[in-house]
Parts: C-alpha cells; sequence; structure tokens
C-alpha cells in the first residue's frame, strides 16, 4: 500500500490528495503536523530530507515534490488520463503547472503567514521555544520568512508584491478560459489540479475577490469544487477550517 505523508493544510498536500482521488487510488495517510514540527523531526527527516510535505512511499522508496509525485501518479495508473498525449498540450499543462507552484503557491503561502500561519504558531508556542524550531528547518530562506512572519514582520510591500502575483496568473487564466474551455488545456488534466487547491485556498483566508473579479475563473472554479476528488480531498484533510 502507498503511503502519502500530508498535513491538513498544505497546498501542496492538497495537490497530491486530489491526484489520487481523482485515480481512486487507494493510499495510507501518515499526518505529519507542521504547527508541531514534525516536518523536522529525525524520523520524517529519513522520508523528506527536505522536511517537506508532501511525500509519497511507494515500494518503501520516497518520491518527494508535489508535481513529481503526481506526474508518478499519472505514471502508474495513466487512466483516467491528467495529462494530455499531444506534446504541445502536454507542454502547455505543464507551463499552468509550473505557474501555480513556482508563483501562485509561494505568494499564497505568504499570504497564508499573514491571515494564520504565524498566529496559530504563536498560540502554540513560547518565542524562543519557536524560534529554535523555526531555525531547525532545512531551506534557510523558509526560516527567514518564518521568523518574520511570526514576528509580524511581513512588510506591506511583499504582500502587495504577493497579491499582485496570483492576479497576474489569474489574468492570464482568465484569458484562456474565457473562450468557453471548461479545463485550463481544454481536458481536465494535471494543470486543474495543481490549480484548485490554491484557490481553494484564498477563499478560505478571505482572498476570494481575486477569483470572483474574474467570472470565467470563478465558473472553473465552481465546476472543480463539484468534482469528487476535490469533495474527497477536503474530507480527508479538511484544510485551515480546523485550525
Ligand atoms: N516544492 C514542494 C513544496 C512543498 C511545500 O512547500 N510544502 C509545505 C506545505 S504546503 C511544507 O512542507 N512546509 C513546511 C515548512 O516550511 O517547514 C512541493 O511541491 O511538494
Amino acid at each position: 500500500m502507498r503511503q502519502l505523508y500530508y498535513s491538513w493544510y498544505s497546498i501542496c498536500s492538497e495537490k497530491v490528495l486530489m491526484c489520487l482521488f481523482e485515480k481512486d487510488l487507494p493510499f495510507e495517510g501518515c499526518h505529519v503536523d507542521l504547527f508541531d514540527f514534525d516536518q523536522v523531526k529525525d524520523d520524517y527527516l529519513s522520508v523528506n530530507l527536505d522536511g517537506m510535505v508532501p511525500t509519497l512511499v511507494d515500494g518503501g522508496r520516497s518520491i518527494p515534490e508535489s508535481t513529481i509525485i503526481n506526474e508518478y501518479l499519472e505514471d502508474v495508473a495513466p487512466q483516467p488520463s491528467l495529462r494530455p498525449r499531444d506534446p504541445l498540450r502536454c507542454a502547455e499543462m505543464r507551463g499552468w503547472v509550473h505557474r501555480f507552484q513556482d508563483i501562485v503557491f509561494p505568494a499564497v503561502g505568504l499570504l497564508s503567514q499573514v491571515a494564520f500561519i504565524a498566529d496559530e504558531l504563536n498560540r502554540r508556542w513560547p518565542p524562543n521555544e519557536l524560534e529554535a524550531l523555526i531555525r531547525r528547518k532545512v531551506n534557510e530562506e523558509r526560516v527567514a520568512r518564518q521568523l518574520r512572519a511570526v514576528q509580524g514582520a511581513l512588510t506591506a510591500e511583499e504582500i502587495s508584491l504577493a497579491a499582485g502575483r496570483i492576479e497576474r496568473v489569474l489574468d492570464e487564466a482568465e484569458r484562456l478560459l474565457g473562450d468557453g474551455r471548461d479545463w485550463l488545456v481544454g481536458a481536465y488534466s494535471l494543470a486543474d489540479v495543481a490549480a484548485a487547491p490554491n484557490l481553494y485556498r484564498l477563499d478560505i483566508i478571505g482572498q476570494d475577490e481575486a477569483v470572483a473579479c474574474r467570472p470565467a475563473v470563478q465558473a472553473w472554479y465552481r465546476r472543480m469544487t463539484t468534482r469528487s476528488a476535490f469533495l474527497r480531498t477536503y474530507e480527508f484533510s479538511p484544510s485551515v477550517r480546523r485550525v
């Protein structure tokens, strides 16, 4: 049985859960509580050297990185297909996965720090202990960002830059979806799977105006939320609603 190490308020984990549910693949979920810093405990670092979720373990071997995991799942379980066969469409799909993973996700992550993550960490830990735990993270940039977040030191300028990056990608999606297609690259694909958890998070943290003011993106998101894989993802992993 495959194991998925995930956290229930992690966009990247939700992306993989959605793919597993689309393909109806059985798996065992292993929860990694990021507020308790499970990700930097030795047990988990032996599964994922970077101390990040998600990680899929298949046949005893670890596969990190949500985009790589979803491509792997597509390779081992090609039906239903979430990757266009046409090479050009497939390149377009990967382009959208990249935009949502490398531009939108870090920006939504920063807005999430401001909206609830920093407050929850400060509620759970005394300042000195919290700082020591944050410093255990493997990635130095994440250490610096989270230290500033819990100290309330993220600037209005970087918050506005993050919002601008999200808007830019959503503008591009609005143009594309405005031609009447249902999904980002025509047929439903890994691009839609990569996008959806970011929009769900924007909704939860009260930034839904970015979607509401773009009718084609909003209609796409509504279609997305009626899919059984979407519903199963948030039943399995209730995201920030329980924080
Ligand atoms: N590129 C990675 C990013 C994974 C990532 O950023 N995971 C976050 C949760 S969504 C995490 O593990 N954060 C823990 C930390 O920063 O210590 C992927 O796509 O899987």
